[in-house]
């Protein structure tokens, strides 16, 4: 890519194309990207800014909250609460959503976010991230409560995530394609490294945490073992595993070669539909891979048609190139 176009720019531009990143949305979004810089920073300096380990608390999820967790959630809190975009923030290390304190304005957004999604790798200095999702607050009624963010998935007005791993990289969808944006320390600003991302429809990856196998529901266990039996078995060709433990690792190889993500239902907490959460990290990254050209399914349904119950309610998840997750999906039904 040539000429140097910042995120900014790219707003800015698509704004005038297409008309929908009305100035409120472009400021939060560069907001948002201001955060994660900051993210960036707290990140990468791990031992020397003693910002690794357990604080010693745990969140909503009763999952251990590391320091960095903590540091992720206040940088964008604090970021995102006066600029008047913004009516409530919700955020996995919350509780309960953060409404806009009285002395800022308030504005028509919703943002959520899982500030440092991939926890267990910090410490290990391994790639983690910062997953994002916006949407309008409904209208009609004043003030904002959580019933507000309980909307499905394809109401997002734009969602993304920023992968602090060698690169530190911005990927953005405002409902026209996906882009990529490289943040260059030197100037300390995200330069677009890659427009109109595409993910391609078949794939030999495949990402899932093997070590459940013997707990996962059939289909799932049918499509894996099919991939294990390679080229002697029913798909004809051999395939390859990774699984980082960080999602947003993992979505960002298939997005840049394709892929299915795979953190099904299993039987290890059979209430549980799943381990990832459905506001905060299915409902951003499945509509990012969708406008990428892939597709994101609960194993029966569409991600982005689920209509949430609860702000911190869990899902299934398959999502990548487009024709293995019909394939996982296909499975489902055919099991009934
Ligand atoms: P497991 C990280 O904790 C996370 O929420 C996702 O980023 C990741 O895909 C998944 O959990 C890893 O889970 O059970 O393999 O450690």
């Amino acid at each position: 890519m040539s000429r140097r176009v910042s995120l900014t720019q790219y707003l800015v531009e698509q704004q005038r194309a297409h008309g929908h990143i009305p100035a409120q949305l472009r400021l939060l979004l560069e907001v948002v990207a201001r955060a994660c810089k900051g993210i960036a920073i707290s990140v990468n300096k791990g031992a020397l800014g003693g910002v690794l380990g357990s604080a010693g608390s745990e969140n909503v999820q009763g999952e251990v909250q590391k320091k960095l967790d903590i540091i992720a959630n206040e940088v964008l809190i604090e970021a995102n609460e006066w600029g008047g975009a913004l009516a409530a923030m919700a955020s996995e290390e919350m509780d309960s959503i953060y409404v806009v304190p009285n002395r800022y304005p308030q504005g028509e957004y919703l943002l959520l976010f899982d500030p440092l999604d991939g926890s267990s790798n910090i410490d290990v200095n391994v790639s983690i991230g910062t997953i994002f999702s916006v949407l309008k607050k409904p209208e009609g009624h004043a003030g904002v409560s959580v019933d507000d963010f309980l909307q499905p998935g394809s109401a997002q007005a734009a969602a993304g995530y920023c992968i602090y791993g060698p690169q530190t990289t911005l990927v953005l969808t405002v409902g026209d394609g996906v882009a990529m944006f490289t943040l260059d320390r030197e100037t300390g600003s995200f330069v677009l490294t890659q427009d109109d991302v595409r993910i391609p429809e078949d794939t030999k990856e495949f990402a899932i945490n093997m070590s459940n196998m013997r707990h996962w529901a059939p289909p799932v266990k049918r499509y894996i073992d099919e991939c294990l039996a390679g080229s002697t078995g029913p798909r004809g060709k051999d395939f390859n595993m990774r699984w980082i433990a960080s999602m947003v690792a993992d979505v960002h190889r298939i997005l840049c070669r394709g892929g299915v993500f795979m953190y099904p239902w299993d039987a290890r907490e059979p209430n549980k539909p799943g381990k990832l959460r459905l506001m905060y990290e299915a409902n951003p990254m499945g509509f990012i891979v969708e406008q990428a050209g892939g597709a994101a399914t609960n194993g029966r349904e569409r991600i982005l048609d689920l209509k949430p119950k609860q702000l911190h309610e869990r899902v299934s998840v398959i999502l990548g190139s487009k024709n293995e997750v019909d394939r996982v999906t296909a499975y489902h039904a055919e099991q009934g």
